[in-house]
């Protein structure tokens, strides 16, 4: 059996435009995402996703939109990563440069694919366009994937936190 450990994800999108952050160390450092971390013991995913976001932009929200989750397994690694993708289409603050991330704001057609995560490319639209989808990633090392699920979905289940 895998353990699993909860991480978030927020894309803070304005009509036409992405905000992505360059991670600048750890893990994905070089590659551009959104905004996320670990879920801490006794905090609500959705906190969880407020606090890493303004930790790692600057920004604050007042709602987030769940809009995914994704399981990733990594061969030879015992941990899935269960990830919790939320959307943010307000904001208060100013995008700003963190120790993890250096934000920027991408075109909605010109996201940087090639310089993120490899599953990205088939997600993002459904993100853009607000459907809700679940998925399974099964990623050789951190550029190939090998198999995968994804379905788009009408209602993403509640998790149980621990
Ligand atoms: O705390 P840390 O920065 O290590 O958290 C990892 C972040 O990366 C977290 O926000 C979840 C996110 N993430 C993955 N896998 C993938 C992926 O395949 N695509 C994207 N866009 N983000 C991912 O862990």
């Amino acid at each position: 059996m895998l353990s699993s450990r909860l991480l978030t994800l927020v894309l803070v999108v304005r009509p036409g435009r992405v905000l992505l952050g360059m991670k600048k160390r750890g893990f994905g450092a070089g590659k551009w995402n959104g905004f996320g971390g670990k879920v801490q013991p006794g905090e609500s995913i959705e906190d969880a996703a407020k606090r890493e976001l303004l930790e790692e932009s600057g920004l604050t929200v007042d709602e987030l939109e769940k809009v995914g989750n994704i399981k990733f397994e990594f061969v030879g690694e015992t941990q899935l990563l269960d990830v919790h993708i939320f959307r943010a289409d307000a904001f208060h603050g100013e995008p700003t440069e963190s120790d993890e991330m250096r934000p920027e704001w991408f075109d909605s057609n010109k996201v940087p694919f090639s310089q993120m995560w490899a599953d990205d490319v088939l997600w993002f639209p459904l993100m853009f366009q607000k459907k809700k989808f679940v998925g399974y990633f099964k990623f050789q090392g951190d550029d190939v994937i090998l198999s995968h699920t994804l379905e788009e979905v009408q209602e993403l289940e509640e998790v149980q936190e621990k």
